[in-house]
């Protein structure tokens, strides 16, 4: 426990700002932005937004299942690198002990399962995405709420997604729990309030990562077609949002940000290469 506050508070600081072997020295504290916890940080938008913001300064821990993958970021961009699953209440619990400090929270864990219709639905399909999506931000969020206070100048971020507004076919499970987790951000803005704490909502469209791949159970070729013809967003056009959120002046809050590819109106309406509706729903 010693060696890990160690390691956030003296160790992160001079790798996360982008140190290179010429600049291994242990950085002045107060030349730090502070403790950035990010979930779900082994792929995708998560290890994208660790990136970006060890590079920007902050002290990063990141959290996810896949430790060896986090233990690769970590030795790349110097970011502590803790074991954590959102779904789980003791992970989250033994992860937040760990944390010695939090300035920034970034609940970015989560993602959708199966595309069944509501007639169809399977419960464990719900349950997994409520679990990661919903639960997993308010778990992370809970617990690390006091420390946030502490910081006097917390910051939550929450990546939802434009299935957190629109809904779609065959969506119901994931568009239900980005509802809930839409829904969740916007309670803790009024909860907060008057609290030296912010709360920003970032809803993405069409983003290309494992997103699809998981969602349609490793079909990688499935996956593949969902982007086909079009330019979706990258995992680093959603850092670049949390970045810019997390380092307005303390007293902006960012509450919302929707952010699409140029070529999508909506996640049922995609130009590639022609406008024409995403067809979620079953062949007739
Ligand atoms: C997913 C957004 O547009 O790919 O969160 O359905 S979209």
């Amino acid at each position: 426990m010693e060696e890990l506050h160690d390691a956030i508070l003296c160790y992160l600081p001079a790798r996360a700002a982008g140190a290179s072997p010429m600049n291994t020295r242990l950085p002045d504290e107060s030349a730090t932005r502070g403790v950035a916890v990010v979930t779900g940080a082994s792929s995708g938008i998560g290890e994208a937004t660790a990136r970006v913001l060890a590079a920007a300064g902050f002290s990063v821990v990141a959290g996810a299942r896949r430790k060896d993958r986090l233990d690769r970021l970590a030795d790349e961009i110097g970011c502590l690198a803790l074991a954590l699953d959102v779904a789980d209440h003791l992970s989250v619990e033994s992860f937040c002990a760990e944390v010695p400090e939090v300035r920034v929270l970034v609940n970015n864990a989560g993602g959708a399962q199966g595309l069944d219709s509501v007639g169809d639905a399977a419960d464990s399909d719900w349950m997994t995405m409520y679990e990661s999506n919903v639960l997993g931000t308010v778990r992370m969020t809970r617990a690390l709420l006091p420390k946030l206070e502490a910081s006097g100048d917390g910051h939550i971020v929450i990546v939802t997604s434009i299935a957190g507004f629109e809904v779609y076919p065959g969506g119901g499970g994931y568009t239900a729990a980005k509802h809930a987790e839409s829904a969740v951000a916007r309670t803790l803005r009024m909860e907060l309030l008057g609290m030296p704490i912010r709360v920003t909502d970032i809803a993405p469209g069409m983003v290309e990562t494992e997103f699809s791949v998981v969602r349609f159970r490793g079909d990688a070729e499935r996956a593949r077609k969902v982007y086909e013809g079009m330019q979706p967003l990258e995992a680093a056009d959603v850092a670049d949002c949390v970045l810019w959120a997390i380092t307005r002046p303390s007293h902006v809050n960012v509450d919302k940000i929707v952010v699409m590819p140029r070529q999508q109106a909506g996640a049922r309406l995609v130009a590639a290469p022609h406008p024409r509706e995403r067809q979620w729903g079953k062949a007739p």
